[in-house]
């Protein structure tokens, strides 16, 4: 029998029955772009061509491709024990997991629950916000508040707490009692700021706007995403964050970090939070934390939170959640061997040492055509382009597109172009983006 994944290519038909996730499905199948193998640094195609991954996979594969130590740690313990049970049983690697994360987590955060993905952190961070108010005697805290501009997944907690209109307007009434930050992207104001602009601390103050509005004795959470990533790179303006931590801790708020891209290296630290000096209550994770091998989310708590659910009689079950895979064997191998190798390999200093010269590369796409912004944090990069008349986004897929075929992969939200290299990214790999880019999006019409 041959299997479908054997043969080189498949037919338009074979393209079919695959329902595939934000993605234009018969634009994609009438041109499919197939990756067929990678390593370190580079996709290659099922056409044979060799395409430099500017944005690590999704955000997610911060070590570079096929690295041995995780593959064989992998490969190890697919071979010595497929699954264990999660509810009431454990293994051994996903309580190193949850040491070896606590370890790199900042302050007080030292409890981490596991999950599958980003967005069922999200998931789980919310619930687990909601069921700490109650157990702490404050049960009429059952609002949640997110951002503008925010993408926190798919989950209906996440749709709603997020901020991205096409993503919510299909989906109903979402959570009821949800409400929104403005978001802090401002052209006239932090156009080309290198790092931290200097302008919209006090977009924080809203908070105490909202707070004022629904009393903060009906307020849980506020989840934001330090960086925001997936609409566009928006880095807090300098003091921000702080303000946010000022506002949440003076009213009983919690405050949660969304870290699904910005964890494990990204910018330059262990977390975001480490980078700002920021310390929030709980910080979801997904991606980097396996290197984007094996699916793996999780939320990080502080001690507070973990220690009011531990009451009650002692058999008793004290958080009624969980997901069939937290910490699943192969992820908790996949986990612990990313973590050790961006140890071994000092790849969060290293992400940290290349960022200057990430931002002046991309800085220098300055006063190319269309390019009306340029945003970046440790190795992340935003490029934003103007508009075509009456065709918002297309002059940033056709920007996506057109690196692909001449063998750089980039991202585009809309008319956004995002870059997040892996953290072994070299100096030739930054400047073979950065060309490609320049030739590309100076030829757009
Ligand atoms: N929170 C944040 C901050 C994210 O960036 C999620 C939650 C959801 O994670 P999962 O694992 O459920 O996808 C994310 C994911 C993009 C892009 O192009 C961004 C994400 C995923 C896919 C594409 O910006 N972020
Ligand atoms: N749906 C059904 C019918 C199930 O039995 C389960 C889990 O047992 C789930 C959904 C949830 O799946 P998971 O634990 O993988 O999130």
């Amino acid at each position: 029998m041959t299997l479908l994944s054997d043969q080189l290519r498949l037919a338009p038909a074979e393209l079919e029955a695959y329902w595939m996730p934000f993605t234009a499905n018969r634009q994609f199948k009438s041109k499919p772009r197939m990756m067929a193998k990678a390593e370190g640094m580079y996709y290659t195609t099922d056409d044979g061509r060799t395409i430099l991954d500017g944005f690590a996979g999704l955000w997610c594969c911060n070590a570079g491709h096929g690295r041995k130590p995780i593959v064989e740690a992998i490969q190890r313990q697919a071979a010595t024990m497929d699954y264990a049970p999660a509810f009431q049983m454990g293994h051994a690697l996903a309580f190193e997991l949850a040491n070896r994360i606590v370890e790199l987590a900042p302050g007080k955060l030292d409890h981490v629950f596991f999950c599958n993905s980003g967005s069922e952190a999200v998931d789980s961070a919310l619930k687990i916000a909601l069921a700490w108010q109650r157990a702490r005697g404050e049960g009429a805290r059952t609002r949640l508040i997110g951002r503008e501009r925010g993408y926190h997944g798919v989950g209906f907690g996440g749709i709603a707490v997020g901020g991205i209109p096409a993503n919510r307007k299909m989906f109903g009434a979402m959570l009821a009692g949800v409400d929104h930050l403005p978001h802090t992207h401002n052209l006239e104001k932090n156009a080309f700021s290198k790092g931290q602009p200097e302008w919209g601390a006090h977009l924080a103050d809203e908070l105490e706007r909202l707070v004022a509005l629904h009393d903060a004795s009906t307020i849980a959470a506020v989840i934001v995403e330090p960086m925001a990533g997936s609409t566009g790179v928006l880095v807090p303006p300098k003091g921000y964050l702080q303000r946010l931590r000022e506002i949440t801790s003076k009213h009983g708020i919690l405050l949660i970090f969304d870290e699904v891209i910005t964890a494990f290296g990204r910018v330059g630290a262990n977390f975001a939070a480490d980078l700002f000096g920021v310390e929030p209550d709980m910080i979801t994770f997904a991606k980097g934390v396996t290197s984007g091998t094996v699916p793996m989310g999780g939320v990080v708590v502080s001690s507070d939170i973990y220690q009011a659910f531990m009451s009650g009689p002692p058999g008793a079950i004290e958080l009624f959640h969980g997901y069939t895979y937290s910490a699943h064997p192969l992820a908790c191998a996949a986990g612990l061997a990313s973590l050790q190798l961006y140890q071994d390999e000092g790849l969060f200093e290293r992400a940290a040492r290349m960022a200057p010269k990430f931002e002046q590369a991309l800085h220098s796409l300055k006063g190319v055509k269309h390019v009306i912004d340029i945003r970046n944090v440790g190795l992340v990069g935003g490029i934003e382009l103007a508009a075509r008349a009456g065709a918002p986004g297309a002059r940033g897929f056709e920007t996506y597109l057109k690196c692909f075929e001449k063998g750089v992969l980039v991202r585009n939200t809309a008319d956004i172009i995002a870059l997040a290299p892996a953290l072994i990214v070299e100096d030739r790999h930054i400047d073979q983006m950065v060309a490609t880019l320049r030739e590309v999006i100076g030829g757009l019409e």
